[in-house]
């Protein structure tokens, strides 16, 4: 088959954020985008020569198109083998799980996440190493540097591959294996959770809502809660995946699956309600009256699993990104486990559970995790508080309780201004760093500030630095705030205010009430009204 050698030129702003690269979809079919950002990903990994990958994607806008274009990339840069989702789709944790069950030596994840699809919503393509993780910010780097000095790609003429149906197939001489999504997930899952009690449960009349958002996991959460764990027909609602996600956000927050809200709040909700993202990394878990932020679920799930097969002898230690409240910490300290404290993203983990010093590790954007994958996994946080509720049996809403009861309740939220002037959210990041070594003993809308500062981070096992990653204020009596900019939007700039207070007593208040104070200290401190010229945020989950 013939290879071309096609001549192109640097195309600025294709350096990877938060996780991934991430644009509008039209970006991506400009000529060259996808072709020059894939070649600099072979570059950037010292190429792809007799190397075996993993390929899928969410299903997204240009999943399948974009699916092809990588293939004959990888075998004009000559791939010995790429293991295929059929139809080129993949959850993000399933891609973790085939890119470490099969050995091979890394992926690429077509997906932007929780970011809306369609023609005219986003696009994302994101490189995983071979422990089945993001690539750590060392090879992101030199995935951007090759973006900056590319000047031709290569890839094989062909006809599009039949990814319809599991089996082998080549492109030249490379192997392209196409198989079925859900299977390897489905079986790790069975291996790390108690399926017979959760079936028992389901069997004695526990009902459960999962809401899939018409993105990736229908068809894991139909095969392995419907099918395998006997919930009933029905119980999985937007189960089938759709390029544009039914129009929809594939979110899962109080904001984005309003719907699943509603129905947990009103007179008609079932025991357990939950969903996940465009790319099943995330996920929501709801009760019957009570929504469970993402930071104290990751501490229930600690507090909770040796209840767990796979975690019956304990967690070795835990981490969370530093936005994330204070919650583990609690837990942590009651095991007798470390606590990690990280930047937002989930490869900052990767070393910590490559070394074995995390078994469970959480974020405030709705990401849970274990040892289990290199990546969040929104699907199995559902299955492990199924789990938790099975040998447990009690309502959410007491297990909240009594969770608070015993470590006392971070009262968290965040606060998003979105798509708000980039020039704006940096002069507002920069005249907050600025303050920080005059903040300590200043009062901030009656609060007192006790500490402020930059977060960085220096990785326990490999010593690499990361810098500049957020501002943090921490208050007398146990408040605080922190100052971010998202690195996964693709308009403008989002600014993140992270909220939380502590409380050892008044466990059942509203969190924005509680917040109050704190919200108005980081008004005074950041001038987010007048920066971002906005009344209130555009998103408080
Ligand atoms: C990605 C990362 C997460 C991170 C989140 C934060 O989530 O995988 O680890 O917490 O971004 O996003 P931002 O920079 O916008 O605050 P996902 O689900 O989009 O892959």
């Amino acid at each position: 088959m013939k290879i071309d050698t096609v001549s192109t030129k640097p195309i600025a702003g294709q350096k990877p954020g938060t996780s991934g690269l991430r644009k509008k979809t039209h970006t991506f079919q400009e000529p060259h985008y996808l072709e020059n950002f894939v070649q600099s990903i072979w570059d950037g990994i010292g190429g792809v020569q007799g190397k075996t990958l993993v390929l899928g994607g969410d299903g997204r806008h240009f999943n399948d198109r974009a699916a092809q274009v990588v293939l004959r990339m990888a075998a004009a840069s000559g791939a010995a083998r790429v293991i295929v989702g059929r139809d080129a789709l993949l959850s993000t944790p399933a891609a973790s799980n085939l890119i470490r069950a099969r050995g091979t030596d890394g992926g690429i994840i077509l997906s932007a996440s929780h970011n809306p699809g369609g023609p005219r919503g986003d696009f994302g393509v994101k490189f995983n190493t071979a422990n089945g993780g993001p690539a750590p910010e060392s090879v992101t780097d030199a995935i951007f540097d090759a973006t900056k000095t590319i000047s031709e790609y290569r890839i094989m003429e062909a006809h599009d591959v039949d990814l319809s149906t599991p089996g082998e197939r080549t492109l030249g001489d490379m192997v392209i294996e196409v198989v079925d999504p859900v299977e390897a997930y489905a079986a790790l899952m069975e291996e790390i959770f108690d399926f017979d009690a959760i079936a028992d449960l389901f069997a004695s009349g526990f009902t459960m809502r999962f809401d899939a958002m018409h993105a990736i996991t229908g068809p894991y959460a139909k095969a392995i809660l419907e099918d395998r764990l006997g919930a009933a027909k029905g119980s999985v609602v937007n189960a089938e995946p759709r390029p544009d996600f039914g129009g929809g956000h594939p979110d899962p927050n109080p904001i984005w699956a309003k719907p699943l809200m509603d129905l947990m709040m009103g007179p008609h909700a079932p025991d357990f309600g939950a969903a996940s993202d465009g790319d099943g990394d995330r996920n929501m878990i709801v009760g019957r009256g009570i929504y469970v932020t993402p930071s104290d679920s990751v501490a229930v799930l600690a507090a909770n699993a040796t209840l767990v097969p796979r975690y019956q002898d304990g967690l070795r230690g835990v981490a969370r990104s530093m936005p994330t409240s204070r919650a583990l910490d609690r837990v942590a300290e009651k095991l007798g486990v470390d606590c990690y404290e990280t930047p937002t993203g989930w490869k900052f983990f990767g070393n910590l559970l490559d070394a074995g010093r995390a078994t469970l590790c959480g974020e405030e954007s709705a990401g849970t995790g274990s040892d289990h994958l290199r990546e969040k996994d929104g699907l199995w946080a559902v299955l492990f508080w199924l789990n938790i509720l099975a040998v447990r049996k009690m309502p959410v809403k007491d297990l909240m309780t009594d969770h608070w009861q015993t470590f006392g309740r971070n009262y968290y939220s965040r606060h998003d201004y979105e798509d708000v002037d980039a020039q704006a959210a940096k002069s507002l990041m920069s005249e907050l760093h600025a303050q920080i070594p005059t903040l300590p003993g200043t009062e901030e809308a009656g609060l007192r500030v006790t500490k402020a500062d930059e977060f960085a981070y220096d990785d326990p096992v490999d010593g690499s630095h990361a810098a500049s990653q957020g501002m943090r204020v921490q208050f007398e009596g146990g408040g605080r705030v922190v100052f971010r900019l998202s690195g996964t939007g693709t308009v403008g700039a989002t600014l993140r205010v992270y909220l939380e207070t502590y409380d050892r007593k008044a466990l059942d208040d509203d969190p924005q009430e509680r917040l109050k104070p704190v919200i108005a200290a980081a008004d005074a401190i950041a001038h987010i009204r007048k920066r971002t010229e906005r009344d209130r945020p555009d998103v408080i989950t």
